[in-house]
């Protein structure tokens, strides 16, 4: 097995120190950096996440999978160059006012880290306003709404229609999430995607930017 196979394989059993020695071995011996990043840490990652799909692994194994991602990302990211680092699309991610859940949440966030987006987390209890000003101020490709109640979902569309009367909807895609979303309640509010879990959201994520 190559040093590339194995760092993948270490990914997915969540082997947090067996993936930062790999990454470093690989750069020690020259390997490009962004390689790491797509052939062994985002290729360890894309597995975990169709495997949670198939209810192959469960929540606390893909956010340790996530965790040895992150090591293996702390040593290859600052080796990036800047035209490498700045290339991946960025996205806003929050749950949305009056909801405090974030474990689904950061889940997806950590998925999408995993597939190379540089994700902007903004936390729990976010409202329309704030928002947008993050969209004014990091100018993401994507945002990312979650939401676990019925009670909140509303401050789903209030944050779409805040972003229109900003003059920002179009500079954005709008991804929505969380247990009680449905792709019918997206297209009710206009969001541009839904997304089910946090593998579907990395492939809906990436269609976004291509
Ligand atoms: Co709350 N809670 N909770 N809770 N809680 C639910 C959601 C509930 C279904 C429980 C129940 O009654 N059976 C219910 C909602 C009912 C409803 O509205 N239909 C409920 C309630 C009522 C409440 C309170 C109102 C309870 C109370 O105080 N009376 C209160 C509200 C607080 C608030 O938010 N203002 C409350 C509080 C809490 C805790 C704080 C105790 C805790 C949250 C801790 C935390 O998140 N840090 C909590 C928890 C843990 C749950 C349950 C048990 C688990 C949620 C969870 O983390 N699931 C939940 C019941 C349940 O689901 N079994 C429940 C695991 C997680 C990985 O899944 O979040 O669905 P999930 O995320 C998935 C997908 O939905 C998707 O991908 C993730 C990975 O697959 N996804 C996205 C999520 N966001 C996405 C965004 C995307 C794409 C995909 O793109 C942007």
């Amino acid at each position: 097995m190559s040093k590339m196979e194995e760092i993948v394989e270490e990914v997915i059993t969540g082997n947090v120190d067996g993936v930062a020695e790999l990454a470093q071995e690989l750069v020690d011996e020259g390997t490009n950096p962004s390689e790491i990043i797509k052939n062994g840490l985002v290729a360890g990652m894309d597995i975990v996440g169709a495997r949670f799909k198939k209810n192959e692994m469960f929540v606390p194994e893909v956010l340790i999978a996530a965790k040895a991602m992150h090591a293996g990302m702390d040593i290859v990211k600052p080796l990036l160059t800047e035209g490498e680092s700045s290339s991946a699309a960025t996205v806003i991610m929050a749950t949305v006012e009056g909801d405090l859940h974030d474990i689904g949440k950061n889940l997806v966030a950590m998925m999408l880290e995993g597939a190379g987006f540089e994700v902007i987390d903004l936390g729990v209890d976010i409202s329309a306003d704030e928002f947008v000003e993050a969209v004014k101020e990091h100018q993401p490709d994507i945002i990312g709404l979650s939401a676990l109640l019925t009670t909140t979902m509303p401050a789903m569309e209030e944050t779409i229609k805040s972003l229109e009367e900003a003059g920002v909807r179009d500079q954005v895609k709008v991804m929505v999430g969380g247990a009680p979303v449905s792709q019918e309640f997206a297209d009710e509010i206009d969001a541009d995607g839904y997304a089910a879990d946090g593998s579907t959201a990395t492939e809906i994520a990436r269609e976004f930017v291509n």
